[in-house]
């Protein structure tokens, strides 16, 4: 999936919304990146009541996200990183979260901003973590998304 195509989206105003933003821990530099882009979006949105959770790997994302969703958040900003290895666990791990965040979103009505990077090679990641050097923010992307969902929703 290339990149081209993509819209200029502006971060909304979006004072009064609760947001959770779950984290795995695997990759630390380029998830602790992405979270900080996260709540950069937030801050420049005016989101002021957001909570950060960090589970272990992104396998864990889906069933944190359920909790958030469940518990009155207006938005769920879901952050990992999976780089692939030599083995099938990659696919595995990529599908779960995946599936899993998508049916969280559907299934209670909660837009989640999907910050899930899926990589070959850390270089891959390190250019869309929103550091210094990286020519993407997807953790930024993924709370925009995730509040621009969520107002919509709201005027439905
Ligand atoms: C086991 C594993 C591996 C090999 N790689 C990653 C990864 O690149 N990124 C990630 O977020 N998590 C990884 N994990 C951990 C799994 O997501 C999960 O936390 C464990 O299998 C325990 O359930």
């Amino acid at each position: 999936m290339s990149g081209s195509g993509a819209p200029t989206i502006e971060t909304p105003r979006a004072e009064g919304l609760r947001v959770a933003v779950i984290a795995a821990q695997w990759h630390p530099l380029i998830t602790d990146s992405l979270v900080a882009g996260s709540e950069r979006a937030l801050a420049e949105a005016g989101v002021t009541d957001h909570k950060v959770v960090r589970v272990p790997g992104s396998f864990e994302l889906p069933v944190a996200a359920l909790h958030a969703a469940r518990s009155g958040y207006d938005a769920v900003v879901a952050l990992g990183v999976v780089i692939r290895g030599d083995t099938p666990h990659f696919e595995y791990v990529c599908q779960a979260a995946t599936e899993g965040l998508m049916q969280v979103s559907v299934t209670t009505g909660v837009p989640v901003g999907f910050g899930l990077l899926t990589c070959d090679n850390d270089p891959q990641a390190l250019d869309r973590a929103g550091l210094p050097d990286s020519r993407e923010d997807k953790g930024y992307e993924a709370a925009q998304a995730a509040l621009i969902s969520a107002l919509a929703i709201r005027s439905l």
